[in-house]
């Protein structure tokens, strides 16, 4: 091939690539948002094609590091996380002691060997070029989550089943057994939500059997609509046939209920869901079934991920706090924050202050333990942690590319020792 010809297939192959992670969420977009960005994100990406370097997964770490000492402490059960591992995209559930207890590898091509489900354009170019989020392992060592569908994979990494139906962001069990997962339907000429003329994604919540079949979906955007709360979405002089295919409200989070937790939330109903929207900074609990919104707050939150309930009556979330920085430096960083939907009182659990600076622009996902400690994903900084509640840190994984360069972690989830008998499991790591 000529080298011009060369060249210039190359810059096409940048330019496509480019629009494809803004347009279809290939990797998380507000992350290499910046058009300079997108062209580095190509450059990197013929290495993640070729299998060289996974850059699109990894961040190099401040320098100088912001936190010195690492933590060396060791926890107690069993703490799953997801994110690009070795060589490939990975679930892993890791020992107290951040030692690897056992592992699911995460293929694309293995899993969606046909993806005829999945837009031609929308199909990764190598297994590297994916991610995920949301996990949930089982006690028999079987996992859920969302990989252009939903997935249930075994203990040995074999599909049980999968689900075409798109699910992203997250997986959560309902008191039935059942899964919640944000969907999304690609919504073309959106005549149905006039004045919005945009071709969108309109993102649903979708509940999943224990079997993976598609039981019901709900369209958040035609609730917003329904609870005359559209106007939310165009504040900040957003109209939506300025853009095309945009991602309006980013759904990343949807979990029912605990029936447990229902005497502290006296407002709320068995059955209702908590959803978090990034773009509108929205926080709200909807009744699946009227769609009636029951409950709903802005901030102070800003992009936010991972809204849980928590058996206090309070709600806990990831305050991604973006700010267009890359340390977060503008706003003050990340920080959890809880509300009491009762009196929508705010509180800072952790972070925004001097020694619990951490940040994550886009994902992020955390735990409330039942000691009161809080296990967090700094989800670009590739670091999981944990703090007791008064904020002091106890344990510390860094998923480590080189010294000064780590790759992408994106979710976790901590189980207790007991009911999970990793022994028994087939196929160990090795
Ligand atoms: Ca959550
Ligand atoms: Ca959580």
């Amino acid at each position: 091939m000529p080298k011009i010809l060369f060249i210039f297939s190359t810059i096409v192959f940048i330019f496509a690539y480019g629009v494809g992670v803004g347009k279809y969420e290939i990797f998380p977009h507000k992350w290499i948002d910046a058009a300079v960005d997108s062209v580095k994100a190509v450059i990197v990406d013929i290495r993640m094609v070729t299998g060289t370097k996974p850059t699109q997964h990894i961040k190099k770490l401040p320098s100088p590091p912001a936190k010195a000492d690492p933590v060396t402490g060791s926890t107690t059960g069993y703490t799953a996380v997801s994110g690009f591992f070795d060589d490939g995209m990975e679930i892993r559930l890791l020992d107290g002691s951040g030692n690897m207890a056992h592992r699911w590898p995460v293929s694309f091509k293995k899993i969606w060997p046909d993806p005829g489900h999945i837009p031609s354009k929308d199909v990764p170019q190598s297994d590297w070029n994916t991610y995920f989020n949301g996990i949930i392992v089982h006690p028999d060592g079987s996992v859920v989550f969302p990989f252009r569908g939903l997935i249930k994979l075994d203990s040995c990494g074999e599909v049980i089943w999968k689900s075409t139906k798109r699910a992203h962001h997250s997986v959560e069990r309902s008191p039935r057994g059942t899964y919640w997962s944000p969907g999304s339907n690609f919504v073309e000429n959106g005549t149905d939500y006039l004045p919005f003329r945009g071709t969108y994604y309109d993102h649903t919540v979708v509940e999943f059997s224990a079997d993976g079949e598609v039981l019901r979906e709900i369209s958040v955007v035609g609730a917003l609509k329904k609870n005359k709360m559209f106007a939310l979405l165009n504040a900040n002089n957003r109209h939506f046939e300025l853009f095309n295919e945009i991602d309006i409200i980013h759904l990343n989070d949807a979990e029912e209920i605990p029936t447990e937790y229902l005497p502290q939330f006296p407002q709320f109903s068995a059955g209702d869901i908590l959803l978090s929207l990034r773009e509108p900074n929205l926080v709200m609990v909807m009744d699946p079934e009227t769609q009636e919104i029951k409950w709903h707050m802005i901030g102070p939150w800003n992009q936010q991920h991972d809204t849980d309930w928590q058996p206090d009556g309070t709600i806990t979330l990831f305050n991604n706090n973006y700010d267009r920085t890359r340390l977060g430096t503008e706003l003050g960083g990340s920080s959890i924050l809880s509300v009491d939907p009762k009196t929508n009182e705010v509180k800072i659990l952790y972070g925004e202050k001097e020694g619990q600076r951490f940040y994550s622009a886009v994902q992020g996902d955390h735990q409330v333990l039942e000691n009161g400690n809080i296990v967090i994903v700094e989800s670009t900084f590739g670091r999981v942690f944990e703090v007791t509640s008064d904020g002091t840190p106890v344990w510390e994984y860094v998923n480590y590319y080189s010294e000064d360069e780590v790759l992408l972690v994106s979710d976790v989830a901590r189980y207790p020792e007991e009911g999970m008998d990793v022994a028994s499991w087939q196929c160990s790591p090795d």
